[in-house]
């Protein structure tokens, strides 16, 4: 057993939310949306109500757009259909104590043409295709060749973000992150890598972060900058996605997400899913140069959580995989309970065998 004066059960302010502690649910894919119409079903608002004791919840990538689909069976944020069932997860969630935030994600290359509005080309800042897989419903499948985005083009993407933001207002969330990580349209923009446009939308990295930066804008006109919070993951070479010179766009991004005092940066430290020393970065410069709060992650233990909080490093630490098959996570931190172990073959896809079948310790 272990003391309530844990620094993981520790209340956060978060702009003007109160968090009852320092654990925050990880966006994590799961691709159980109703097939055809990417609606979140019943099945979505039990698993997040069984989730609702983190201090915060980030929803799974969710698409702003069919456009912005890159996988098979994910939720949406754009059809009348879906704000109606992500209000199902929410009210559960809000019913059960808890706090939902969306995350409105754009994949940009990170797609397939089964996927895309009449099985058009995927989207990018450049047009070159990704060295990844991603899963359409006949199985895994290599990512299609993307095309380039016109610059008259982005504005339109940039208010699909806006509006996906006013309807995950509708479909009462607490706020929005943005997902910046992990090798999608905005990571897109933000690497030189990917990105070798000629435009304002390339080259320098102000014009590499000014996609990101119109899309918090924007978004930042729908809900106040206090329930806005971004996904960032600095040095991952998640979905074949590199920079030559991480800490440049990134201290840029802080210090111009700064101004706008959005609500949080919450971090994938290393190689998301894998190792966290993939190359030097100073996470503590990135936080410094940040004037939010800092959501760690990536391959937190409760003793790394424990002891980053303690030292005042981080504000919140972000936990995925574990939230799987742990529903009722905090509490077995809170006890220094063993965890449960997820079963991969049901992370993606199918129903409640391996969703929300997972029992709390209370259920025992
Ligand atoms: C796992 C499978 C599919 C997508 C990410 C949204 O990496 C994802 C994702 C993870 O951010």
């Amino acid at each position: 057993m272990v003391a309530n004066d844990s620094p993981l059960l520790q209340t956060f302010r978060l702009g003007d939310l109160t968090l009852p502690n320092r654990v925050v649910m990880a966006p994590l894919t799961r691709n159980r949306a109703s097939h055809g119409s990417d609606v979140p079903n019943e099945l979505a608002a039990t698993y997040y109500r069984q989730r609702a004791s983190a201090g915060l919840i980030v929803s799974e990538g969710t698409q702003i757009s069919q456009q912005g689909q890159g996988y098979v069976w994910t939720p949406g944020m754009y059809s009348d259909a879906q704000i109606d069932g992500w209000r199902r997860a929410t009210d559960a969630v809000h019913e059960a104590g808890g706090r939902i935030f969306a995350q409105l994600w754009h994949v940009g290359r990170i797609s397939h043409v089964s996927l895309q509005p009449n099985g058009g080309a995927p989207v990018a800042p450049s047009a070159i295709r990704a060295n990844t897989r991603t899963f359409i419903e006949s199985g895994f499948a290599e990512v299609s060749e993307p095309r380039a985005l016109e610059t008259a083009e982005i504005p339109g993407i940039v208010a699909d973000f806006a509006n996906a933001a006013a309807n995950a207002k509708r479909a009462g969330f607490d706020g929005v992150e943005l997902h910046g990580a992990n090798g999608y349209l905005i990571d897109q923009f933000l690497r030189d890598g990917t990105n070798k446009r000629t435009d304002a939308y390339g080259g320098s990295v102000e014009n590499r972060a000014r996609f990101a930066l119109e899309v918090v804008d924007a978004v930042a006109k729908v809900w106040p900058a206090s329930r806005v919070g971004i996904r960032i993951a600095p040095v991952s070479p998640a979905n074949d996605i590199a920079d030559s010179n991480p800490a440049a766009i990134f201290g840029h991004l802080a210090a111009k997400l700064s101004e706008r005092k959005i609500a949080y940066i919450h971090v994938v430290e290393g190689a998301t899913q894998g190792d966290r020393n993939i190359a030097p970065f100073d996470w503590a410069a990135l936080r410094r140069g940040f004037s939010g709060a800092y959501i760690a992650n990536n391959g937190y233990t409760r003793e790394m959580a424990i002891g980053a909080l303690a030292a005042g490093n981080v504000d919140l630490v972000a936990f995925g995989r574990p939230f799987i098959a742990n529903p009722d996570l905090v509490e077995r931190l809170r006890r220094g309970a063993e965890l449960a172990t997820g079963d991969r073959a049901t992370f993606f896809g199918g129903g409640a065998k391996g969703y929300t079948d997972y029992p709390a310790l209370s259920d025992a």
